[in-house]
Protein backbone atom coordinates (compact mmCIF):
# COMPACT_ATOMS: atom_id res chain seq x y z
CA UNK A 1 0.00 0.00 0.00
CA UNK A 2 1.56 3.49 -1.03
CA UNK A 3 0.90 6.87 0.92
CA UNK A 4 -1.68 7.94 -1.45
CA UNK A 5 -3.64 4.66 -0.97
CA UNK A 6 -3.07 4.53 3.07
CA UNK A 7 -4.48 8.25 3.03
CA UNK A 8 -7.40 7.16 1.07
CA UNK A 9 -8.30 4.40 3.12
CA UNK A 10 -7.98 6.45 6.18
CA UNK A 11 -9.72 8.90 5.73
CA UNK A 12 -12.58 6.54 4.18
CA UNK A 13 -13.70 6.11 7.76
CA UNK A 14 -15.36 8.38 9.75
CA UNK A 15 -14.18 8.09 12.84
CA UNK A 16 -11.00 7.33 14.82
CA UNK A 17 -9.51 6.57 17.50
CA UNK A 18 -5.48 7.21 17.53
CA UNK A 19 -3.24 5.55 19.68
CA UNK A 20 0.10 7.10 20.95
CA UNK A 21 2.75 4.83 21.92
CA UNK A 22 3.30 4.78 26.33
CA UNK A 23 5.41 7.94 27.73
CA UNK A 24 4.67 9.90 24.74
CA UNK A 25 6.91 11.91 22.85
CA UNK A 26 6.47 14.84 20.63
CA UNK A 27 6.34 12.58 17.70
CA UNK A 28 3.32 10.45 18.67
CA UNK A 29 1.57 13.05 19.83
CA UNK A 30 1.94 15.44 17.23
CA UNK A 31 0.87 12.60 14.95
CA UNK A 32 -2.27 12.21 17.74
CA UNK A 33 -3.32 15.90 17.64
CA UNK A 34 -2.44 16.60 13.87
CA UNK A 35 -4.88 13.69 12.87
CA UNK A 36 -7.69 14.10 15.30
CA UNK A 37 -7.50 18.35 13.91
CA UNK A 38 -7.64 16.63 10.34
CA UNK A 39 -10.32 14.42 11.17
CA UNK A 40 -12.29 17.28 12.64
CA UNK A 41 -11.81 19.61 9.74
CA UNK A 42 -13.26 16.89 7.61
CA UNK A 43 -16.21 17.00 9.39
CA UNK A 44 -14.60 13.37 11.57
CA UNK A 45 -14.76 12.46 14.88
CA UNK A 46 -11.43 11.27 16.30
CA UNK A 47 -10.11 10.67 19.65
CA UNK A 48 -6.64 10.11 20.96
CA UNK A 49 -5.38 7.16 23.88
CA UNK A 50 -2.34 6.65 25.44
CA UNK A 51 -1.75 4.60 28.74
CA UNK A 52 0.39 6.69 30.16
CA UNK A 53 0.09 10.48 31.41
CA UNK A 54 1.09 13.62 28.98
CA UNK A 55 4.24 14.86 29.93
CA UNK A 56 3.61 18.79 31.13
CA UNK A 57 5.89 20.14 28.55
CA UNK A 58 3.21 19.31 25.86
CA UNK A 59 0.50 20.92 27.20
CA UNK A 60 0.80 24.43 25.70
CA UNK A 61 -0.33 22.11 22.79
CA UNK A 62 -3.27 20.50 24.01
CA UNK A 63 -5.35 23.09 23.88
CA UNK A 64 -8.42 21.41 25.38
CA UNK A 65 -8.42 18.04 23.90
CA UNK A 66 -8.76 15.16 26.34
CA UNK A 67 -6.04 12.20 25.85
CA UNK A 68 -8.21 9.15 27.41
CA UNK A 69 -7.03 6.41 29.01
CA UNK A 70 -8.21 2.82 27.69
CA UNK A 71 -10.20 2.05 30.24
CA UNK A 72 -12.35 5.42 29.70
CA UNK A 73 -13.57 4.61 26.02
CA UNK A 74 -17.07 3.52 25.58
CA UNK A 75 -17.53 4.49 21.87
CA UNK A 76 -17.32 2.90 19.08
CA UNK A 77 -14.74 4.50 16.33
CA UNK A 78 -14.97 3.17 12.61
CA UNK A 79 -10.92 2.63 12.81
CA UNK A 80 -8.27 2.53 14.96
CA UNK A 81 -4.63 4.41 14.17
CA UNK A 82 -1.41 3.71 16.15
CA UNK A 83 0.91 6.55 15.17
CA UNK A 84 4.63 6.43 16.29
CA UNK A 85 4.15 2.86 17.17
CA UNK A 86 6.97 0.77 16.33
CA UNK A 87 5.40 -2.87 18.28
CA UNK A 88 2.65 -3.60 19.95
CA UNK A 89 4.01 -3.56 23.27
CA UNK A 90 4.95 0.47 22.56
CA UNK A 91 1.15 0.73 22.49
CA UNK A 92 0.85 -1.37 25.66
CA UNK A 93 -2.36 -2.20 27.91
CA UNK A 94 -4.38 -0.69 24.92
CA UNK A 95 -3.38 -3.20 22.80
CA UNK A 96 -6.00 -5.41 23.84
CA UNK A 97 -8.17 -2.25 22.59
CA UNK A 98 -6.82 -1.69 19.40
CA UNK A 99 -7.72 -5.11 17.71
CA UNK A 100 -11.02 -4.68 19.13
CA UNK A 101 -11.66 -3.15 15.90
CA UNK A 102 -11.00 -5.18 12.78
CA UNK A 103 -9.99 -1.79 10.76
CA UNK A 104 -6.72 -1.22 12.41
CA UNK A 105 -3.76 1.35 10.44
CA UNK A 106 -0.49 1.24 11.53
CA UNK A 107 1.58 4.33 10.42
CA UNK A 108 5.46 4.65 11.31
CA UNK A 109 8.81 5.67 10.83
CA UNK A 110 10.54 2.72 12.65
CA UNK A 111 12.69 0.36 10.50
CA UNK A 112 11.59 -2.23 13.39
CA UNK A 113 8.24 -1.98 12.83
CA UNK A 114 6.40 -5.46 13.34
CA UNK A 115 3.61 -4.43 10.91
CA UNK A 116 0.72 -5.01 13.60
CA UNK A 117 -2.01 -3.94 11.77
CA UNK A 118 -4.31 -4.71 9.08
CA UNK A 119 -3.10 -1.56 7.20
CA UNK A 120 0.20 -0.59 7.59
CA UNK A 121 2.68 2.25 6.09
CA UNK A 122 6.15 2.37 7.49
CA UNK A 123 8.75 4.47 6.33
CA UNK A 124 12.49 5.57 7.37
CA UNK A 125 12.09 9.36 7.61
CA UNK A 126 13.51 11.73 10.65
CA UNK A 127 10.00 11.76 12.48
CA UNK A 128 6.62 10.13 11.62
CA UNK A 129 5.33 13.49 11.71
CA UNK A 130 6.83 13.93 8.20
CA UNK A 131 4.79 10.78 6.94
CA UNK A 132 1.50 12.09 8.52
CA UNK A 133 2.30 15.36 6.90
CA UNK A 134 2.20 13.23 3.13
CA UNK A 135 -1.06 11.37 4.76
CA UNK A 136 -3.02 15.30 5.20
CA UNK A 137 -1.67 16.08 1.90
CA UNK A 138 -3.04 13.39 -0.54
CA UNK A 139 -6.19 13.68 1.97
CA UNK A 140 -7.04 17.32 1.29
CA UNK A 141 -6.83 18.88 4.55
CA UNK A 142 -5.39 22.07 5.13
CA UNK A 143 -2.12 22.36 7.26
CA UNK A 144 -3.19 25.27 9.18
CA UNK A 145 -1.26 26.71 12.38
CA UNK A 146 -2.52 24.26 14.44
CA UNK A 147 -1.68 21.33 12.65
CA UNK A 148 1.57 23.04 11.16
CA UNK A 149 2.21 23.61 15.12
CA UNK A 150 1.92 19.77 15.74
CA UNK A 151 3.76 18.16 13.24
CA UNK A 152 6.62 20.44 13.84
CA UNK A 153 6.91 19.09 17.29
CA UNK A 154 7.62 15.68 16.35
CA UNK A 155 10.08 16.64 13.55
CA UNK A 156 12.02 19.02 15.95
CA UNK A 157 12.05 16.63 19.23
CA UNK A 158 12.66 13.21 16.96
CA UNK A 159 15.29 14.78 15.12
CA UNK A 160 16.94 16.57 18.01
CA UNK A 161 16.28 20.24 16.60
CA UNK A 162 17.32 18.77 13.55
CA UNK A 163 20.60 17.62 14.54
CA UNK A 164 20.57 14.21 14.55
CA UNK A 165 21.52 11.58 11.74
CA UNK A 166 17.64 11.14 10.85
CA UNK A 167 17.19 14.91 9.11
CA UNK A 168 16.69 14.49 5.27
CA UNK A 169 16.25 16.80 2.22
CA UNK A 170 12.94 15.63 3.02
CA UNK A 171 12.23 16.49 6.75
CA UNK A 172 13.88 19.94 5.78
CA UNK A 173 11.70 20.61 3.18
CA UNK A 174 8.23 19.18 4.96
CA UNK A 175 9.92 21.57 7.83
CA UNK A 176 9.91 24.46 5.89
CA UNK A 177 6.56 24.19 4.18
CA UNK A 178 5.22 24.06 7.82
CA UNK A 179 6.75 27.41 9.15
CA UNK A 180 5.24 28.73 5.70
CA UNK A 181 1.75 27.36 7.00
CA UNK A 182 2.64 29.88 10.38
CA UNK A 183 4.40 26.68 12.75
CA UNK A 184 6.05 28.37 15.61
CA UNK A 185 9.58 26.45 15.04
CA UNK A 186 11.40 28.98 17.62
CA UNK A 187 9.21 28.56 20.44
CA UNK A 188 8.31 24.86 20.42
CA UNK A 189 12.33 23.97 20.20
CA UNK A 190 13.17 26.57 23.13
CA UNK A 191 10.06 24.82 25.13
CA UNK A 192 11.63 21.02 24.13
CA UNK A 193 15.13 22.25 24.47
CA UNK A 194 16.01 25.20 26.04
CA UNK A 195 13.77 25.07 29.18
CA UNK A 196 13.36 22.92 32.20
CA UNK A 197 11.60 22.47 35.71
CA UNK A 198 13.88 22.88 38.49
CA UNK A 199 13.29 19.49 39.24
CA UNK A 200 14.59 17.88 35.96
CA UNK A 201 17.25 20.41 36.51
CA UNK A 202 18.02 18.41 39.86
CA UNK A 203 17.81 14.99 38.55
CA UNK A 204 19.48 15.56 35.49
CA UNK A 205 23.00 16.62 37.79
CA UNK A 206 22.74 13.73 40.41
CA UNK A 207 22.15 11.03 37.30
CA UNK A 208 25.27 12.67 35.76
CA UNK A 209 27.31 12.96 38.67
CA UNK A 210 26.95 9.01 38.81
CA UNK A 211 27.98 8.54 35.16
CA UNK A 212 29.97 4.79 34.60
CA UNK A 213 32.38 4.10 32.02
CA UNK A 214 33.01 0.51 30.80
CA UNK A 215 34.86 -1.17 27.53
CA UNK A 216 37.92 1.16 27.37
CA UNK A 217 35.63 4.71 27.78
CA UNK A 218 33.53 3.33 25.10
CA UNK A 219 30.37 2.69 27.26
CA UNK A 220 28.74 5.06 28.95
CA UNK A 221 25.70 4.74 31.38
CA UNK A 222 23.59 6.34 33.51
CA UNK A 223 20.96 5.39 35.80
CA UNK A 224 17.91 6.84 37.14
CA UNK A 225 16.38 4.74 39.81
CA UNK A 226 12.96 5.57 41.72
CA UNK A 227 14.14 7.07 44.78
CA UNK A 228 16.25 9.75 42.65
CA UNK A 229 12.66 10.63 41.22
CA UNK A 230 11.01 10.53 44.61
CA UNK A 231 14.50 12.72 45.91
CA UNK A 232 13.97 15.41 43.04
CA UNK A 233 9.92 15.08 42.86
CA UNK A 234 10.52 14.34 39.00
CA UNK A 235 8.48 12.04 36.90
CA UNK A 236 10.09 9.71 34.74
CA UNK A 237 8.62 11.62 31.41
CA UNK A 238 11.59 14.13 32.14
CA UNK A 239 14.41 11.84 32.00
CA UNK A 240 13.86 12.08 28.00
CA UNK A 241 17.03 13.41 26.59
CA UNK A 242 18.78 12.42 29.62
CA UNK A 243 21.04 9.94 27.13
CA UNK A 244 22.33 12.53 24.90
CA UNK A 245 24.74 13.93 27.82
CA UNK A 246 26.87 10.48 27.91
CA UNK A 247 26.54 9.85 24.27
CA UNK A 248 28.10 13.58 23.61
CA UNK A 249 31.42 12.48 25.19
CA UNK A 250 34.28 12.15 23.37
CA UNK A 251 35.45 8.19 22.39
CA UNK A 252 32.13 7.07 23.67
CA UNK A 253 30.11 4.71 20.70
CA UNK A 254 27.06 3.71 22.84
CA UNK A 255 25.36 5.44 25.80
CA UNK A 256 23.26 3.39 27.80
CA UNK A 257 20.32 4.94 30.06
CA UNK A 258 18.60 2.36 32.91
CA UNK A 259 15.46 3.41 34.15
CA UNK A 260 13.84 1.56 37.73
CA UNK A 261 10.11 1.35 36.09
CA UNK A 262 9.02 -1.02 38.81
CA UNK A 263 10.38 -2.92 41.34
CA UNK A 264 13.28 -5.34 39.39
CA UNK A 265 12.54 -4.24 35.94
CA UNK A 266 14.32 -1.86 33.62
CA UNK A 267 13.59 0.50 30.78
CA UNK A 268 16.82 0.34 28.46
CA UNK A 269 17.23 3.38 26.44
CA UNK A 270 20.11 2.49 23.97
CA UNK A 271 22.05 5.58 21.45
CA UNK A 272 24.54 4.84 19.17
CA UNK A 273 27.29 7.28 17.29
CA UNK A 274 26.79 5.02 14.50
CA UNK A 275 29.62 1.91 14.79
CA UNK A 276 27.23 0.09 17.01
CA UNK A 277 23.72 -0.99 15.99
CA UNK A 278 21.93 -1.08 18.56
CA UNK A 279 18.32 -1.60 17.16
CA UNK A 280 20.12 -5.37 17.03
CA UNK A 281 21.26 -5.07 20.60
CA UNK A 282 18.04 -4.23 21.90
CA UNK A 283 16.21 -6.93 19.63
CA UNK A 284 17.77 -9.52 21.55
CA UNK A 285 15.67 -8.25 24.20
CA UNK A 286 12.84 -8.09 23.00
CA UNK A 287 12.54 -4.82 22.18
CA UNK A 288 13.61 -2.50 19.04
CA UNK A 289 13.73 0.96 17.45
CA UNK A 290 16.07 2.57 14.94
CA UNK A 291 19.58 1.55 14.18
CA UNK A 292 21.37 4.62 16.63
CA UNK A 293 18.26 4.71 19.01
CA UNK A 294 16.76 1.93 20.43
CA UNK A 295 14.92 0.54 23.70
CA UNK A 296 13.86 -2.73 25.59
CA UNK A 297 12.74 -3.80 29.00
CA UNK A 298 14.83 -6.13 31.24
CA UNK A 299 13.69 -7.69 34.49
CA UNK A 300 16.13 -8.50 37.35
CA UNK A 301 18.46 -7.05 39.93
CA UNK A 302 20.30 -3.86 39.02
CA UNK A 303 23.43 -5.14 38.78
CA UNK A 304 22.44 -8.01 36.63
CA UNK A 305 20.60 -6.01 34.53
CA UNK A 306 23.58 -3.93 33.96
CA UNK A 307 26.09 -6.82 33.62
CA UNK A 308 23.69 -8.28 31.06
CA UNK A 309 23.25 -4.79 28.46
CA UNK A 310 26.81 -4.04 29.14
CA UNK A 311 27.94 -7.35 28.26
CA UNK A 312 25.24 -7.06 24.67
CA UNK A 313 26.96 -4.07 23.78
CA UNK A 314 30.46 -5.46 24.13
CA UNK A 315 29.96 -8.11 22.01
CA UNK A 316 28.87 -5.59 19.09
CA UNK A 317 31.83 -2.82 19.89
MN1 LIG B 1 8.97 8.98 16.38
Amino acid sequence: MNLKEFSDKLFSYDSALIFCHNRPDGDTLGCGLALKAAFAQKGKKADIVCVSDIPLKFGFLLSGVRIFKPNEIEEKYAAHVAVDCSAEMMINDAYSLFVKNTETFNVDHHVSNTKYAKYNYVENTGACCEILYGILKYAGVMTDKYISDCLILGIVTDTGNFMHGNTTENTLSVAGRLLASGAALHDISYRMFKSQPKSRATLHSRVMSRMKFYENDRVALISILKKDLEECSATSDMTEGFIDFPLSVDGVEVAVSLLENRENSYKISLRSKGRVNVNEIAASFGGGGHDLASGCVICGFYEDVKDKIIRAISLSL
